[in-house]
């Protein structure tokens, strides 16, 4: 593929204010019939030609104003359509074939069990016509679909319906129409036979929307959840941002395969079903939170996102990271907010940061790519979301609101850029944001370095704080951050002790501000020694390291006021001890095993939040820390070494607590009873590894009334006693009661693909012939082949070399049918130059030999050549 440059961007020469679009579905052959009206730009020459994009298309005819076109007048491929000379405004008509049955990349139009449905961003509706297919070219649509009446009783597309009727030969046809000027990524369309599950809601205004859930037959019930958590996101995006629904219906469909969590169509989301089917049999309390998390992400961008979008690809963050950070919010108002902010900052630094700090960082905006689908990553997406978190930390959220609202105000209806919004952010509150915004534009992991130290005499305690940044790819020098850090000095009593005054640089409203290389921030009028808590509530997404000891930490853990902060605490305690350890350096253990015993037993903690204490860093976390020449090896007998000496001290403790933990007959999916059952099934764990038995977690899964607790017992029984006959008979039994269940099967899939040790290849390998495995589903290639290279360190890093190759056939075998799912699985090589040498020699060999094949993708290249220098 060839490089896209930012600093290329220009606006089209031609738009197209209004595109009809009638589709005559069939599997093996849909006719599609565009009409565009067309309108060359004031001022653009009438030399210049119109050029359309295309991917694949078979053109059948063209027309101009209803005219024919001639022959010499146009060049069409099936890549591009140029037509030369055109009027300034007319009306173009082209038909077009294509094939949906036979796609199987997921873009354009494809069918999913047997229903049609259309994935178009980033670049597919290109697949289904020639078009301006660029986010710039905004487009009023009226679709008419038409299909066999008995294939597709159920006809969608964006907007509101405006008409159906019958046809001869039994087919039947329906037509939309979407009053709101749209982006083409964001066109959809579905058709099948479905079932809708329907419900309404009151706007503030007063209006009724019409809702519907479309699901298999069948399986109504379980969009339940999916609909009560809509609603809670349509009410929330009112009261937090007074924002509104516009049109008068809203639909969802779940789809079975799907490249992605969902899509945010406008009036007509499509949804990977693995996010909206849920009932306590078939989802975890893990994906009950997901599914109320990605409903609310895909709804929230009706007004960030298509209300307002972006200009050009380079802008995705401006989408997706504020919509991020709108989503987060709406689950830490839903749920338990401590609780939340801590499993997102988790996955920060699972899944960004290791994206941040290996060889495909790149900023949150970029400013080239070769291949887009590739850069729907965890550092636009997740990053994009923290920097909007600072924005708010830095203006206050009364300044926020005024902003956003701004925001909507002056861009409503337009295609904009990161610029455009950051200069709503500094005349709302009349602030500088040139330092601010390089978050945007430096790829890479700030690391803040931290030395207290506290004057008695003068009672004066000094903080000094120096800003460092990695090179990355293609960026060796970096600028300095303004960099927001959020603060307490803890006092003895656990309380945050006071200050008089403080000199060295900007500290307001419990933040410092660092914006300089080194700044010694100096607080005044200190009675006592404190202990300094920072960068509370993961403020800025940096790393830190620190002068503090290990009582410190200690004391931080067990005192700070912020539960953010005892929890990050904890979690530098967990780690420096297992860094010592994994590095072959016994480490004392006693204070923290003590520590985590009084917090399981603390009643006056939330039951989900001594659950995430009690969690330990996973061997990922770990090896990421370690840094380089990382065994994974040493690290997992690290943390089974740490996690048995928890267990053995605290066993009586924990299994008084095991009991006494309401087991949650009657499943609720909210907050709490979720929250009981996490603490309860990390009890399960520490105290199997004590007893050395299969027999609790036997009986726990016999008593399980729910997935959650099914699966932690079954995880346990897979990874802990794998070759007892507890652990055959579970996975046995499991696969005869779920084997109907695809989602559910996922979840056997998953836990056999996280079974510690080499030999988990091998059973890999035998899954990928088991009947309900299919390549071509991607929920299943993810359930089984990603959960494996991503979240099995001691098998995918198997000193053999196996794990990697198994990655690697894998990969070559998805990448011809779909490059989006191939390259996504390749990312999994990102970190393999922190291995051992011998590792990295191995990891090097797979990726060359994908390297060497004829013919990849680019989606695959791409990531590949990246992963590579
Ligand atoms: N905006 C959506 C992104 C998406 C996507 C991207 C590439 C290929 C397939 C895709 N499906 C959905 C999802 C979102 O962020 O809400
Ligand atoms: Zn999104």
């Amino acid at each position: 593929g060839q490089i896209v440059r930012l600093e290329d961007y220009a606006p089209s020469d031609y738009l197209i204010p209004r595109t009809g679009l009638t589709f005559r579905l069939g599997n093996e052959r849909t006719i599609v019939v565009a009409e565009l009206t067309i309108e060359r730009r004031d001022g653009v020459d009438a030399s210049v030609p119109l050029v359309l994009d295309g991917d694949g298309l078979e053109l059948i005819s063209l027309q101009i104003d209803g005219e024919e076109l001639a022959r010499s007048a146009y060049e069409a491929s099936s890549q591009r359509l140029v037509i030369h000379e055109p009027p300034t405004r007319f009306t173009l008509t082209i038909e077009t074939a294509i094939a949906p049955a036979t796609n199987e990349t997921l873009m354009g139009l494809y069918r999913s069990s047997g229903v049609y449905c259309t994935q178009c961003e980033a670049e597919g509706f290109r697949r289904i016509t020639y078009f301006l297919d660029r986010p710039d070219i905004l487009s009023v649509y009226t679709v008419r679909i038409e299909a066999l009446k008995a294939q597709a009783p159920v006809l969608l597309s964006n907007g509101d319906p405006v008409e159906r009727g019958d046809l001869d030969g039994a087919r039947h046809f329906a037509v939309w129409h979407d009053p709101f000027p749209k982006p083409s990524y964001l066109f959809a369309l579905v058709a099948g036979d479905l079932a809708r599950v329907s419900d309404s809601f009151v706007t503030m205004s007063g209006r009724t929307i019409d809702l519907g859930i479309y699901v298999e037959h069948g399986k109504e019930k379980r969009a339940a959840y999916a609909m009560d958590a809509l609603k809670r996101s349509m009410r929330w995006d009112e009261e937090v941002f007074g924002r509104e629904y516009d049109l008068g219906i809203f639909n969802i469909v779940a789809v079975s395969d799907f490249n992605f969590g969902a899509m945010e169509n406008k009036g007509l989301n499509i949804f990977n079903d693995k996010y909206i089917l849920a009932d306590r049999e078939t989802a975890t309390d893990f994906d009950f939170a997901n599914i109320e998390a990605i409903v609310a992400h895909e709804y929230f961008h009706n007004w960030t996102g298509n209300r307002i979008t972006c200009r050009d690809w380079f802008q995705l963050c401006l989408k997706e990271g504020l919509t991020v950070f709108r989503d987060h919010e709406f689950s830490a108002d839903e749920r338990e907010r401590t609780v939340r902010r801590i499993a997102d900052v988790k996955g920060l630094k699972a899944q960004q940061f290791p994206e941040d700090q290996g060889p495909l960082a790149h900023p949150v905006r970029p400013r080239r790519y070769r291949e887009i689908n590739n850069f729907y990553t965890a550092t636009v997406y997740q990053k994009g979301g923290e920097i909007v978190r600072m924005l708010r930390t830095l203006i206050g959220p009364v300044q926020f609101r005024a902003a956003m609202d701004l925001y909507f105000e002056r861009h409503d209806g337009q295609a904009v850029t990161i610029e455009d919004f950051l200069r709503v952010f500094e005349d709302a509150a009349q602030i500088d944001l040139s330092q601010f915004s390089l978050w945007y534009h430096q790829a890479g992991t700030p690391h803040v370095a931290v030395k207290t130290s506290y004057d008695a005499r003068r009672r004066s305690f000094s903080v000094e704080l120096e800003q460092s940044m990695p090179p990355t790819p293609s960026e060796q020098r970096k600028r300095l951050l303004h960099i927001p850090l959020a603060f307490g000095l803890v006092g003895a009593d656990g309380k945050d002790a006071n200050f008089t005054s403080v000199d060295g640089g900007t500290v307001s409203d419990g933040v410092i501000h660092l914006k300089r290389r080194r700044q010694v921030f100096r607080f005044n009028g200190v009675n006592q020694k404190p202990v300094l808590s920072i960068n509370r509530g993961f403020s800025a997404p940096i790393t830190i390291t620190s002068n503090a000891n290990a009582e410190d930490r200690q004391f931080l853990a067990q005192h700070d006021s912020d539960g953010f902060g005892r929890w990050q605490a904890l979690n530098d305690s967990l780690l420096s001890g297992l860094i010592a350890a994994a590095r072959g350096k016994k480490a004392p253990v006693t204070a923290v095993t003590t520590l985590l015993g009084n917090i399981a037993a603390d009643e006056s903690l939330q039951p989900a939040y001594r659950a995430l204490m009690l969690s330990l860093p996973t061997d990922a976390d770990i090896a990421r820390e370690l840094g380089d020449k990382v065994n994974p090896d040493a690290v997992f007998a690290a943390r089974e070494d740490l996690l048995a000496a928890i267990a053995n001290e605290n066993a009586a403790t924990f299994a008084t607590l095991y009991q006494a933990v309401e087991g949650g007959t009657r499943f609720r999916p909210d907050a709490a009873s979720a929250g009981k059952r996490a603490l309860r099934n990390v009890l399960l764990d520490y105290l199997s590894k004590h007893e050395n038995s299969p027999q609790r977690a036997a009986t726990h899964l016999s008593a399980a009334t729910n997935l959650t607790d099914r699966f932690a017992a079954l995880s346990v029984l897979v990874h802990r006693f794998g070759d007892t006959d507890e652990a055959r008979d579970a996975l046995a039994n499991y696969e005869r009661q779920f084997g109907n269940d695809p989602l559910a099967m996922d979840k056997w899939f998953q836990v056999q693909a996280t079974a510690p040790g080499f030999a988990t290849i091998e059973t890999v390998r035998t899954l990928m012939r088991h009947p309900h495995f299919a390549i071509t589903n991607p929920n299943r290639v993810r359930a089984l082949v990603f959960t494996f290279a991503s979240a099995n360190q001691t098998a995918f890093h198997a000193a053999s070399g196996d794990g990697y190759r198994l990655l690697a056939e894998t990969v070559l075998e998805v990448d011809p049918r779909n490059p989006q799912l191939a390259a996504k699985l390749a990312t999994n090589f990102r970190s393999w130059r922190s291995v051992d040498a011998k590792r990295q020699a191995l990891a090097r060999k797979a990726l060359m030999d994908i390297a060497s094949r004829n013919g990849l993708s680019p989606d695959l290249r791409d990531i590949v050549e990246r992963t590579l220098t």
